[in-house]
């Protein structure tokens, strides 16, 4: 038995008991009062494509499952760690304990692999890419996955995330995946987003109409549409950069940098500097508050710190579908074709009119 409280009206809590059936057979009586769940939203939108096969579908199914069981470890990690695991490095259970950025990369490929609807993925964490011996020889996509971004902030309890992005394969349906079927530029990407495991948890994704954002109640374990249509504001007062990097940055950084912190009563300067060190958390702040995040070529990084195909990405289709910019400082992100799996480039994204004025200074990489 589960116990939802939900406010017919205002989608606050009130004393309402539901069991997981209720909730199912109850879809009539939850669209009556505006709610979707992120299930329902994905059915929605599939038979928007009369004759879709379904496997994106599933691919999100997938990932929905695997962030939830993410979710539930990360919210315990501290006492797993310390209290837990005090006596030694197994848990009460007698287990080896896993480093949380293991342990979800396991959780998404065991859940990708499951389902038989990716024919191969790669991941941050691995050297790599995985090619599934398929349970559906017809499986025509694959997956690019950061299981847990930010996973040194755990110790520290702030927030961290998992980002994806999904790609039709190159190489023809039935044979293994190659290597070209995960070198493609962002602009191929079908669909990309991030869990945000945070205050709240929330998944945020697009396939190409638009961003829409979903918050977990995990009293019911469900994903709820929380944030319809998000679009990140044109103009922000935040800037975002680890500023211990500015005096190996490039010039036009160092500069707009500076432009930030002026006073300048007309642009409402100085604007705010957040930086969390957590891309999905100062992205996701961002996207709501509007703002720039920029991770630059530094000394110790010479092409950046950020992961081509894991990170700038599915940053970046998210940020346009919502009405940003992504660019290394030259270039648009989606148009950069890889090299190779673990790329790294120099990141610059966020609302229009900020990136498009850190572009005015020239010289960003
Ligand atoms: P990771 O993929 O190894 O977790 O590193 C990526 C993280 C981002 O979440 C964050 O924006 C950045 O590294 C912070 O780097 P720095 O500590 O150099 O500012
Ligand atoms: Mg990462």
């Amino acid at each position: 038995m589960f116990f939802l409280t939900l406010d017919l009206k205002n989608h606050d809590y009130i004393q309402e008991n539901y069991d997981i059936y209720d909730l199912i057979i109850n879809r009539k009586a939850l669209k009556k009062m505006n709610i979707t769940t992120l299930g329902e939203f994905i059915l929605e939108k599939q038979a928007d494509f009369p004759g879709s096969s379904g496997e994106l579908s599933r691919i999100l199914s997938a990932i929905r499952l695997a962030a939830k069981i993410v979710n539930q470890q990360i919210n315990k990690a501290g006492l797993a760690k310390h209290i837990l695991g005090a006596a030694g490095s197994e848990n009460i259970q007698g287990e080896q304990q896993q480093k949380l950025d293991v342990f979800a990369d396991e959780q998404f490929i065991k859940a990708m692999e499951a389902r038989g609807v990716v024919c191969g993925i790669a991941s941050e964490e691995n050297d790599d890419f995985v090619a599934f011996e398929s349970k559906n020889p017809l499986a025509k996509y694959v997956v690019m996955i950061d299981p847990l971004d930010g996973s040194s902030n755990i110790d520290v309890n702030v927030s961290v995330g998992t980002i994806f992005s999904v790609y039709r394969r190159k190489s023809p349906i039935g044979t293994e995946v190659e290597l070209e079927d995960f070198l493609q530029p962002g602009t191929e990407q079908v669909a990309a987003g991030y869990v945000v495991y945070g205050s709240s948890t929330m998944l945020v994704y697009t396939t190409g109409n638009g961003v829409n954002g979903f918050t977990y109640d995990p009293g019911i374990g469900v994903f709820f549409l929380s944030h319809p249509n998000m679009q990140i504001p044109k103009d922000g007062r935040i800037y975002s950069m680890n500023e211990g990097n500015i005096h190996s940055s490039p010039e036009g950084v160092k500069k707009y940098i500076s432009y930030c912190q002026e006073n300048d009563a007309a642009t409402q300067r100085p604007y705010s500097g957040r930086y969390i060190g957590s891309l999905v958390s100062d992205f996701h702040r961002n996207m709501i508050k509007g703002g720039i995040y920029i991770y630059p070529a530094t000394s110790s990084a010479p092409n950046g710190k950020l992961r081509l195909l894991y990170e700038c990405n599915p940053f970046a289709f998210l940020a346009e579908q919502a009405g940003g910019v992504a660019t290394d400082g030259n270039k648009r992100i989606m148009e950069i074709q890889p090299t190779e799996l673990h790329q790294r480039v120099p990141f610059i994204v966020g609302s229009k009119n900020m990136v498009e004025k850190a572009l005015s200074f020239g010289n960003l990489r």
